[in-house]
């Protein structure tokens, strides 16, 4: 049994829908522990006036009984609360039969907009922007929070902060502590170096202004991850491919890193690998470094797992200039105006976060079995006292 999850909701309908399937029985879970990621996804300067509303109220729905989970599949809802503050969205997403009176026929570039429309044969954009916006990430955090508690359990621990936001970068190179997380999540803009954040404030003010959007990079770290999760025998059992499927699936995400790759590509080969010791007290080899990111051979290696992402800058921007086609007229024209955030990079963080903790949870339980919590983590700690000679 291996955690898998499917999401369901449109960003303007009633509710996100997530069901979570494969997590062991007997797993304490209370409602604050998702609502407590849920918040942290909607902290960051430059979200845009919907984050001060947005709530994230959830429901769960089934798979949890007496605050622990059933082994049976854990449904999760997420009221848009828009929809129930006003009825401005009721008639626009009915499910009931119809058509709106306002299509939207300016595709945005660089959206989903365009070649939604084209693939699926839609005449009205909003019939594809609904599910491509990153509001669908609010199911996956909240899916990504259980298995952050799974993984806790075999001493795994999560965090990410943001690295550059626009052209601004973090100089600081040593990797933030698992601890640090709290003093990254009370930085406007989720940044470990606090020389750094003023530039990247100043950054997003200046966008906002000119009402553009910005882009930026984030770095996922994994503390505790075991040795042995992926496989180099097969290409789709590789812990860093899965990894890099799974963050480049994150809505505005173009690039993934795992360790330093771009760097290493212009280094030579005696400067880019991480020598093997032996910590002869702790009876465990241990790595030199942090270039390889936690994975050789597409197995984890025990060191901690770093992952980074890029986004590209938001597509919709608030003051439209990028040039399009009315799909109606065919006359050139900029794209339709919605309302947007000027920057997302410190919710990328987050939902980061999530998409490496579902890959890691799921392996875990690949590796490791259990059809009950305890039976997960008495057989990883078994498997972990193989390696102590
Ligand atoms: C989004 C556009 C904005 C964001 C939204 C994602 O929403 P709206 O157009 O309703 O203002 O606020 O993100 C969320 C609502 C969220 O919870 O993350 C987009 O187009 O991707």
């Amino acid at each position: 049994m291996v955690l898998r999850y499917l999401t369901a909701g449109e960003s303007h309908g009633k509710a996100l829908t997530v069901i979570v399937e494969g997590l062991p029985a007997g797993m304490p879970i209370v409602a604050e522990d998702i609502e407590t990621d849920l918040a942290r996804r909607r902290l960051g300067y430059g979200r845009g006036p919907r984050q001060r509303f947005e709530k994230d109220v959830i429901t769960l729905v089934g798979g949890v009984r007496h605050g622990r989970t059933l082994g049976s599949p854990v449904a999760i809802e997420i009221q848009n609360s828009e929809w129930f503050r006003s009825d401005k969205w009721h008639a626009e997403m009915s499910p009931e039969p119809g058509a709106t009176e306002t299509p939207l026929t300016q595709p945005r570039p660089g959206h989903a907009d365009l070649v939604g429309m084209q693939k699926y044969g839609f005449t009205d954009a909003r019939d594809v922007l609904e599910r491509a916006s990153a509001r669908e990430t609010a199911a996956r955090v909240a899916a990504g929070a259980l298995a952050k508690q799974l993984l806790r359990h075999i001493g795994v621990n999560i965090l990410s902060h943001v690295v550059q936001m626009g052209s601004a970068k973090a100089q600081n190179t040593s990797l933030p502590a698992f601890s640090d997380l709290a003093a990254i999540d009370e930085s406007e803009v989720r940044c470990f170096d606090k020389n750094a954040e003023e530039a990247m404030i100043t950054a997003i003010k200046d966008a906002a202004r000119e009402g553009d959007s910005l882009g930026g990079i984030v770095e996922v770290i994994a503390y505790g991850v075991p040795i042995g999760l992926g496989s180099h025998v097969h290409w789709d059992r590789k812990i860093d491919a899965m990894l890099a499927q799974a963050v480049m699936s994150i809505q505005a995400v173009k690039g993934v890193e795992i360790g330093d790759g771009f760097e290493t590509a212009g280094l030579r080969g005696s400067q880019s690998h991480d020598p093997i010791l032996w910590d002869a007290a702790n009876k465990k080899y241990v790595r030199e470094g942090h270039r390889s990111g936690g994975t050789e051979g597409g197995i984890t290696t025990g060191e901690p797992l770093i992952v980074r992402a890029a986004m590209k800058p938001l597509a919709t921007l608030n003051k439209p200039t990028l040039k399009t086609v009315d799909t109606v007229t065919k006359e050139e024209t900029v794209s339709f105006k919605e309302r947007t955030d000027v920057t997302a990079v410190p919710a990328l963080g987050v939902v980061a976060e999530t998409m490496v903790a579902l890959v890691l949870a799921a392996e875990a339980q690949r590796k490791f079995g259990g059809d009950s919590l305890a039976e997960f983590i008495r057989n990883a700690a078994s498997f972990e006292a193989t390696l102590e000679s």
